[in-house]
């Protein structure tokens, strides 16, 4: 680093220091710091930001706009001073005059503007649209509480609000100037046209301000800055002015206000199942036209061609169905606001949105009443009735064939909208996650959409930012990389490849092992602050961290720890190596289940922890509040990476090439991205274990499988399930008798007991393979060097050349 950069850096900071927050160097907080330097990256990349944009303009850029419901941005100040190149420097400074950077940065609320994975993939997403130079904007919504904070008591999981806009945030831009009015309700008026068609006006709506505030997307060492638009719901100004108006009902206006700051009020926390919420309904409405609105607005100024031409210069990607209605809300606007007719509107409409789909889940599909959008978008009902009227037509008259399926295929069926039918026939392309998952849409769950669009479907498997989660999260690792292969990978992540060579070169298999230790040790550290628990960090650290699902499987896990802990207490001096188990997640609020199998883990963790005859070897611990933030802690960290759905529930997963691309090794069932990693790494380098998707499938189609067969046959099973009832783990009021009857009675739907002798095996077979350190590190370089593949800078490229044709 030189001198002269550092020193130019550090009267930056002083400068800004004084101006800014009024104090010297000397006297500032640790808060003051965050603040001066995050407004130093600012300034550094405001005029970027200008030129990025002016640029597009002046060139015609063809744009992609995803909207999204959720953008789990994390905290922004590490990964942007990373991305415009001041990271090494601005840490140098900080130690120099001798603070801590990670004391500074950790003062960033991490913004939990997400649920999980499909709010983190919208994130790393927009990372690599701007690091490849994509012209590329995301669209959400500027939740005032973001997804609630956690804490456990007595094993019992508390949701707090999560405000996390108390103080300024220093990475978003209010642009007033650019508000957009969005309406609700109302009234609809038909006109009959001379030329016969019909033309419609609205009356009595509600309006609603959608006011943008612009997050900088900051591409990586590149001058490239894309936008992130949040949109806040807010009064229209003739609204507030009546409010000061004498004559007017003050407490009306007010009432009525607040219910409409309500839209962007909250991020709904509940990712596992759907439930037809009003308020979300508003949500998705406001956000869909808000974007819709704007996108038009900016192609008007930007191009001097009709609109019929939109889809050669935009596209629009739809992240799960929750923006769908951006199918409707276009033809409205391209019919009753442009003059188009419906042929017109619609050719538009269907070249432009394109839709990913993200589960095959049936609780978690988004089907409206027909009566909640007709009352709330009286006009948009309109616009679905007669989409879904031309596809059941079209069916009838161009695929006699599928006749019969009409039932399953239309888009309002039963008094419900189907959001994922009226995404498929309003949209070009359709894709899955990951390859299993595409098969499934294409083969089972969407099979006669298929048969219609066969065209339409394609893959495109997930991916993360390597900036973000290996770069920045593991500087130690990246560095030993860097010194083996050179830079190269932080441009080209398929350049890991290269660390192939050293998979059998001891002293470089010692350094990544190094390196994994000082991780260990750091989360260590954290384990010990946060829970008081002090783990042996030569222990094989096995990490579950995600939402807590059923078909995530949390419970297989923690069945595997009892079987461990029963085994050790019959046995006290068995020769087992030391684990520690890892576990975060958050459940939904309403999600009972998911909630006992949080306050199960804690109890064995109690029982577990405290037991001096066993507990040198087993730790079990559970991390509250998992973000963003934690995961960035605990994934450098990881040996083994527990990705143990249900076959064929669970589409892709990121966590898990999160932790391949640390060296973590992965345990897994053949579901979502784990076959895609399986194929690359080869079988001696991961652990699978279970039913295949096909299996699951058959079961549930045939029958076949009893759950209480295995209980009868299988002595571990047993002793485990009866365990949850005798209050031996927590005291004696604490039964689990919930869980146990869903095994029991429910037939086991995740197949918990199926799967579990198979685990237990994959897992010893794991210990085995830790004993022999030379080839569990061989293991993991081989991981770490096939995992350049889940770079989401791939997964973008594929995107823009195949579907957006950017
Ligand atoms: C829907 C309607 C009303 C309220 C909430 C929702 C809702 C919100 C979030 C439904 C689902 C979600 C989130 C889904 C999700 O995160 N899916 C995950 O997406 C990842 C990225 O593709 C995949 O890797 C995971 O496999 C998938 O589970």
């Amino acid at each position: 680093m030189s001198d002269y950069r550092k020193e130019s850096f550090l009267a930056l900071l002083e400068g800004k220091m004084t101006r800014k927050r009024g104090k010297h160097l000397e006297d500032a907080s640790d808060k003051d710091l965050y603040y001066v330097i995050s407004s130093i990256v600012k300034d550094e990349i405001t005029p970027k930001w200008l030129k990025t944009q002016e640029k597009y303009q002046e060139n015609k850029t063809k744009q992609v706009y995803y909207i999204s419901m959720e953008f789990l941005i994390g905290r922004l100040l590490q990964s942007n001073l990373l991305n415009c190149g001041m990271l090494d420097i601005c840490n140098e400074v900080l130690k120099d005059i001798g603070r801590n950077p990670e004391e500074i940065y950790k003062h960033e609320h991490d913004a939990a503007l997400g649920n999980g994975g499909l709010g983190r993939l919208a994130a790393c997403f927009l990372d690599s649209i701007a690091s490849l130079k994509y012209a590329g904007q995301g669209s959400g919504i500027r939740y005032r509480y973001g997804l609630f904070e956690q804490r456990i008591i007595h094993g019992n999981q508390i949701e707090l609000p999560d405000y996390w806009l108390k103080e300024e945030y220093p990475w978003e831009t209010r642009k007033a100037d650019e508000a957009i009015e969005v309406r609700f309700g109302g009234k609809i008026n038909m006109h009959k046209k001379l030329n016969g068609d019909f033309e419609f006006s609205y009356e009595d709506q509600d309006k609603v301000m959608a006011v943008p505030y612009d997050v900088p997307v900051i591409g990586y060492q590149n001058e490239v800055v894309n936008t992130l638009r949040l949109w806040s719901a807010e009064v229209t100004e003739d609204e507030s002015k009546l409010m000061s108006d004498p004559s007017s009902q003050y407490y009306h206006h007010l009432d009525h206000s607040h219910s409409i700051e309500q839209i962007s009020g909250f991020l709904y926390p509940d990712d596992s199942s759907f439930e037809g919420k009003e308020l979300r309904l508003k949500q998705q409405y406001f956000l869909v036209s808000a974007t819709i609105q704007g996108i038009l607005k900016n192609f008007k100024a930007t191009h001097d061609i009709s609109l019929a031409h939109l889809s050669e210069k935009v596209v629009i990607q739809i992240n799960d169905t929750h923006p769908s209605l951006a199918v409707p809300e276009l033809m409205r606007i391209l019919m009753d606001d442009e003059n188009f007719s419906w042929d017109e509107a619609w050719k538009v409409t269907a070249s432009v949105i394109a839709y990913t789909n993200h589960t095959t889940l049936s609780e978690a599909l988004e089907k409206w009443p027909t009566s909640m959008i007709q009352k709330l978008l009286p006009r948009i009902y309109m616009i679905i009735n007669e989409i879904n009227e031309r596809f059941c037509k079209g069916i009838w008259f161009d695929h006699p064939d599928l006749r019969d399926k009409i039932p399953e295929l239309a888009v309002i069926a039963d008094d419900q909208i189907h959001m994922a039918r009226l995404a498929i026939v309003g949209s070009f392309s359709v894709n899955g996650v990951a390859r299993l998952h595409t098969e499934i849409l294409k083969n089972k769950e969407m099979k006669y959409f298929y048969k219609l669009y066969p065209n339409r479907f394609n893959n495109k498997t997930n991916g993360i930012t390597h900036r973000r989660w290996l770069l920045q999260v593991n500087p130690c690792l990246s560095e030993t990389i860097t010194e083996a292969i050179g830079p190269k990978w932080i441009q080209e992540p398929n350049k890991l490849i290269g660390l192939l060579r050293y998979s059998n070169d001891a002293p470089f298999l010692e350094k990544v092992g190094k390196v994994k230790k000082q991780n260990k040790e750091t989360l260590a550290k954290l384990i010990l602050n946060q829970t008081g628990i002090k783990v042996d960090e030569s222990s094989i650290f096995d990490v579950q961290i995600k939402r807590l699902h059923e078909y995530k499987r949390q419970l297989l896990n923690i069945f595997h720890v009892i079987y461990l802990y029963n085994e050790l207490k019959e046995n006290p001096s068995l020769d087992i190596t030391p684990r520690t188990f890892i576990f975060a997640a958050k459940a939904a609020p309403s999600y009972h289940l998911a909630k006992e199998v949080i306050k199960l883990i804690h109890h064995v963790a109690a029982t577990v922890n405290y037991d001096k005859q066993i507990n040198s070897k087993l730790k079990v611990i559970f991390l509250e509040n998992y973000n963003v933030s934690l995961a960035e802690k605990i994934i450098p960290a990881a040996d083994i990476s527990e990705q143990i759905s249900t076959a064929s529930k669970e589409a892709s997963g990121t966590g898990n090439m999160k932790m391949m691309m640390n060296g973590a090794l992965t345990l897994g069932t053949l579901d979502g991205a784990n076959i895609e990693i399986k194929d690359l790494v080869g079988d001696n380098n991961i652990f699978i274990f279970g039913l295949t998707s096909d299996q699951v499938h058959d079961y549930y189609q045939y029958g076949g499988y009893v759950a209480k067969d295995i209980y009868h046959t299988d002595d571990r099973v047993k002793r485990i399930l009866d365990q949850l009832n005798s209050g031996e783990f927590g005291h004696q009021e604490i039964e689990f008798k919930d869980i146990f009857y869903n095994i029991m009675y429910h037939n086991d739907p995740y197949f918990v007991l199926k799967d579990f002798d198979p685990y237990i095996e994959s897992h010893e077979l794991v210990e085995r393979s830790y004993r022999d350190k030379n080839t569990w590190q061989r293991m993991s370089v081989t991981n770490i060097a096939y995992s350049g593949k889940f770079s989401s800078d791939r997964t973008i490229k594929e995107y823009a050349s195949e579907i957006w044709k950017l």
